[in-house]
């Protein structure tokens, strides 16, 4: 008999354009595995896999997903076209694209049709996309609200420490260190 602890189903997917917007949603996926979360990350193109993209769609909901982090760049379609297979809630991340800066990428994801909702996250903003995932959890799991609640106690302790060193330092002491770290 196999002992080994079986890792619960994913709650969360991170599907991508592509592989070269990994390093953007690289941060929501880890946010997402620290808070103990399963995640299902995959590459489906609305405009090079489309099937596999619909095929994906159309299950989600029957496999145990509960929120979907679409990330694209440039006509980046994927996150609109994921919304209009499935009700799951879509947060879309806009990747930041050669051409355009990811201007390109914000305006696709964000300017959707009334009806079919994505809630687009700042451009590169996989680390935002992976907590709101997380919170979207919370309001039905007290354990990972009480995890996102600490992680947003973990940044008021380093504002407050690093303002506490710039009022002891001063300005010119404390950007001196800055520059040295
Ligand atoms: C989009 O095209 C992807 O989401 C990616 O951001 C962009 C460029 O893709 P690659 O040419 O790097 O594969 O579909």
């Amino acid at each position: 008999m196999n002992s080994a602890k079986a890792e619960p189903l994913p709650l969360v997917a991170v599907i991508m354009g592509s592989d070269s917007d990994l390093t953007t949603m690289k941060p929501a996926i880890e946010v997402l595995q620290k808070f103990g979360i399963t995640v299902e990350v995959r590459i489906l193109s609305a405009h090079r896999t489309p099937l596999e993209m619909v095929q994906f769609g159309e299950e989600a909901q029957a496999k145990g997903i509960k929120v979907i982090i679409a990330g694209a760049g440039g006509a980046a379609h994927l996150p609109g076209m994921i919304a209009s297979l499935t009700a799951i809630p879509v947060i879309g991340v806009p990747v930041q694209s050669k051409a355009l800066n990811g201007v390109d990428s914000m305006y696709s994801i964000l300017q959707m049709p009334g009806g079919i909702p994505v809630a687009t996250v700042a451009i590169g903003g996989g680390l935002n996309a992976g907590l709101l995932a997380a919170q979207i959890l919370a309001t039905a799991d007290s354990n990972i609200y009480k995890q996102v609640a600490a992680y947003r106690q973990s940044l008021h302790q380093e504002v407050t420490t690093k303002d506490k060193k710039l009022v002891d330092l001063g300005v010119k002491n404390y950007m001196s260190q800055m520059h040295n770290t």
